[in-house]
């Protein structure tokens, strides 16, 4: 045993008096030592690795590509719905999980926003309503098939639920006495103008002689809320004043703002 070691120093010593003599020493002291740093990566992977294992164990059919680099950050971020496992760079996580965290908020108060129903102007009370509280309003809602007749001369009818806009106006709202018209504006801007006594009236439907229809808000169309995907989620729906009457571009959809004066 001891010749061994006597011999395998002599190696040594011989080897590295050889090696300082030639031009290429430098050349060769380099690579060994990439080979010792690839050496010291491979053990702190090993290290990275081994405490995660036993959480990453518990989880089902994970990528494979998500075991050494995402496990590090996702465990201070434990909270976070789903770690994203095409973030392929640790640095990056944290700024995932800021933008994730903040991104809903703003999108709640944008949707907050559009679904707010505004009355302004001639009323002692302005009102800003959300859907739930024109839901809310049990009193004044109304239902039915309203008949529409379109400037082509097409026809059809469409089931509406909402409240009505005159009791709206009147006990909720609580119009002025001097208010004589009212308009109503869409988010694209499409407006319609009415007098209170158009507000007022009841509407027919030139194929249904007896039946009578107020003039509502509607929230809902053929037993389906509106997606509030789609903009504010009411529309006005109206019925005829008489026979023939091309009541359809009357019916103004994501409404915004109606303006009493
Ligand atoms: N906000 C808004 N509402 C609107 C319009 C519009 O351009 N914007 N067009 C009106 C017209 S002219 C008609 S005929 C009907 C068409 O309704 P439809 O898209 O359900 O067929 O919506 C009415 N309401
Ligand atoms: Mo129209």
């Amino acid at each position: 045993m001891k010749k061994l070691l006597i011999i395998v120093f002599a190696v040594i010593f011989i080897l590295a008096g050889c090696s300082a003599g030639k031009t290429d020493a430098p050349a060769a002291n380099e690579d060994s030592n990439a080979a010792i740093e690839e050496n010291n990566n491979e053990i702190t992977k090993g290290e990275t690795e081994a405490p995660d294992e036993p959480e990453e164990a518990g989880k089902p059919e994970e990528p494979i590509e998500s075991e050494i680099e995402e496990i590090p950050e996702e465990t201070p971020e434990a909270e976070q719905p789903e770690g994203d496992a095409e973030v392929d760079s640790p640095e990056e996580l944290p700024v995932t999980a800021e933008t994730t965290e903040e991104a809903p908020s703003v999108d709640e108060q944008q949707v907050i926003a559009e679904n707010v129903l505004k009355v302004k102007g001639l009323v002692d009370n302005e009102l800003s309503l959300s859907l739930d509280e024109l839901k809310g309003m049990s009193d004044i809602i109304f239902e039915a098939d309203f008949y529409w007749l379109n400037n082509f001369g097409t026809t059809g009818y469409t089931h509406f639920k909402g409240v009505k806009l005159w009791n709206l106006l009147e006990s909720k709202a609580l119009i002025k006495s001097e208010a004589s018209k009212i308009s109503i504006t869409a988010q694209d801007g499409y407006s319609m103008e009415f007098t209170i006594e158009q507000v007022k009236m009841e509407y027919m439907d030139e194929t249904n002689p007896d039946n009578r229809y107020p003039m509502i808000i509607a929230w809902e169309e053929n037993g389906e809320e509106y997606s509030t995907d789609e903009g504010a989620p009411y529309k006005l729906a109206v019925g005829q004043k008489e026979p023939g009457d091309i009541n359809k571009p009357q019916w103004v959809s994501n409404i915004d703002v109606i303006i009493i004066e």
